[in-house]
């Protein structure tokens, strides 16, 4: 349990500031939105005032869920009312960035500029555009920042309402994708724990049902799949299908299931000029050299790429030139 090793870096950020700002990556999972609420219910007993930063306009369906059903439970405010907020002497405000470390990702970039003191909890690896000038609390080896969140609970000995406990706990299933990612013995515990505080597992699964349609569409693209150098899994859509970026990284997800592969590669449509890709690894294939020769991001075990106005067909020929010269 790593974060509570940095509780005193997160206490005096706390203790320091009058008003705290939470904020995540953009397109909110379950994981951020998770990690967002519980951080709030440990400031609610610290007696702190916090806001939730969120400017997404759609939300995956069950983010969508939790938001409709904690509305009026929650504040949650957009980034272009931040100043409204912040408390009004200088340097007393608190941006806690949750599920992400880089500027490029946030909600809101602005809220970077708005709101000085920051500090980072996240498990993401830390990268080129990770945010400057904040205290950071990484854990690379964590399932998930509602793991990290639920430690700090169990920490403080925050009494959460189990409805609460079962959105950390879906947190933690999506991460993990039902425990076969990223899943250590903390991962167990931290979850048992939560069933202590009464998440229902079955409720989680309402909360992670998928759309038929969407699932249909993500299976399309599973039934033509290629390998390159016998470890990279290679798959790409027809142009007549739009996904979202989080139904290419599902399959991406995906690929990494199979036999000898160590890496995996998706194309498809993500707009209407605009060709998305999406990587995965498993971490000894580094994938991160070829997203950014395609000048896309990420870490060594997920990123992605985007390109306007291009075909599925130019995006996957670049791609396996790029694969070519790096080798194996
Ligand atoms: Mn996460």
């Amino acid at each position: 349990m790593n974060i509570i090793k940095e509780r005193n870096k997160i206490n005096r950020a706390i203790r320091k500031n009058k008003i705290i700002f939470l904020m995540a990556h953009k397109n909110l999972d379950l994981d951020a939105l998770g990690s967002c609420i519980g951080m709030n219910q440990i400031l609610k007993r610290k007696r702190k005032k916090s806001y939730i930063i969120i400017d997404d306009k759609e939300h995956e369906p069950g983010v969508e869920k939790i938001l409709r059903e904690l509305d009026g439970c929650i504040d949650i405010i957009r980034s272009e009312d931040i100043d409204e907020y912040k408390f009004e002497k200088d340097n007393k405000n608190l941006l806690i960035i949750l599920d992400t470390n880089k500027k490029d990702l946030v909600q809101s970039e602005k809220a970077l500029k708005k709101i000085e003191n920051k500090l980072i909890i996240d498990h993401h690896e830390l990268g080129k555009t990770t945010i400057k000038n904040a205290i950071i609390i990484n854990d690379k080896k964590t399932s998930s920042t509602c793991e990290m969140i639920t430690n700090l609970i169990e920490h403080y000995e925050v009494e959460i309402d189990s409805y609460y406990a079962t959105i950390l706990l879906a947190g933690i299933v999506l991460d993990t994708n039902n425990y076969t990612l990223n899943t250590s013995a903390e991962t167990f515990y931290t979850s048992y724990y939560l069933t202590l505080l009464g998440a229902s597992a079955k409720k989680v699964q309402y909360l992670l049902k998928q759309n038929i349609e969407e699932y249909t569409e993500r299976q399309k693209l599973l039934s033509d799949i290629e390998t390159i150098n016998g470890n990279i899994a290679f798959t790409k859509a027809t142009p007549n299908t739009q996904y979202r970026r989080e139904d290419l990284a599902k399959v991406a997800d995906t690929l990494l299931f199979f036999n000898n592969i160590e890496a995996s590669f998706v194309i498809g449509k993500i707009g209407k000029d605009l060709i998305g890709l999406s990587a995965r690894s498993l971490g000894s294939y580094d994938i991160l050299k070829v997203l950014e020769k395609l000048g896309g991001g990420g870490d060594s075990v997920g990123g992605a790429a985007s390109f306007e106005n291009t075909t599925i067909s130019k995006v996957e020929q670049e791609l396996k030139k790029i694969i070519k010269e790096i080798g194996e």
